[in-house]
């Protein structure tokens, strides 16, 4: 059974407007405690996600898992520790053939049935979200709420990641409804140390 710490800090590249500012971030980040981060770009653009995974990688791969969202060939192109899959990439299984049994395999999920499927499969930690409605996502699936956590919790022994409209204001309610984890994008961007940080004390 992995271990993921109580903040899962998302690294969206369309926040920023160099790969630079992207790894002060990411620098930042760590500074304030994390110790596991998700590289999302929704883009499209895989030879710039490659290319940015790989400074992620230089940068802050010493301190912490890094997690690549949706590819499982950027995941090993970048040598990063795990990669996280949505209901319409890759299935788990076919993840889990091409990055072996060693990295990291997260799964979203956005309803009951969802779950009960992810957690047959070799995913080791489950997303469920959007809990409270975010704008970091496009046409994201309808809010969960705290209920939908509370109905995840018993579905599944994985490690349960909660996702979508988490800030340091409510997130330890969500971890009281049986999440293991908060993943966060925009509660983090402003000022990410002091943000994690402030994340960490309440979580505590
Ligand atoms: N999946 C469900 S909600 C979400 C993703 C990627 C976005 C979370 O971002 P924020 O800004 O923390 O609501
Ligand atoms: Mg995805």
């Amino acid at each position: 059974m992995i271990s993921v710490p109580l903040l899962y800090a998302i690294v969206d590249a369309a926040c920023f407007s160099s790969t630079e500012d992207l790894e002060i971030f990411a620098e930042e980040l760590v500074a304030g405690g994390c110790t596991l981060l998700q590289y999302r770009n929704k883009s499209g653009n895989p030879r710039v996600m490659l290319e940015q995974a790989r400074e992620l990688k230089k940068r802050v791969g010493g301190a912490v898992k890094l997690i690549m969202n949706d590819r499982a060939d950027l995941c090993l192109a970048a040598e990063f520790d795990g990669v996280h899959v949505g209901q319409d990439d890759l299935s788990p299984e076919s993840v889990r053939r091409i990055i072996g049994p060693d990295r990291w395999l997260g799964v979203s999920t956005h309803k009951p049935g969802q779950l009960e499927e992810a957690d047959q499969t070799s995913a080791d930690y489950l997303a469920i979200g959007p809990v409270f409605s975010t704008s970091s996502k496009n046409q994201p699936d309808p809010v969960v709420g705290l209920d939908g956590v509370r109905r995840a919790r018993p579905l599944t022994r994985k490690r349960l990641v909660a996702i979508g409209g988490i800030t340091r204001g409510n997130a330890a309610s969500v971890i009281e409804a049986g999440a293991d984890s908060v993943a966060v994008i925009s509660d983090l961007l402003r000022e990410p140390r002091k943000s994690a940080e402030e994340f960490f004390r309440v979580l505590r």
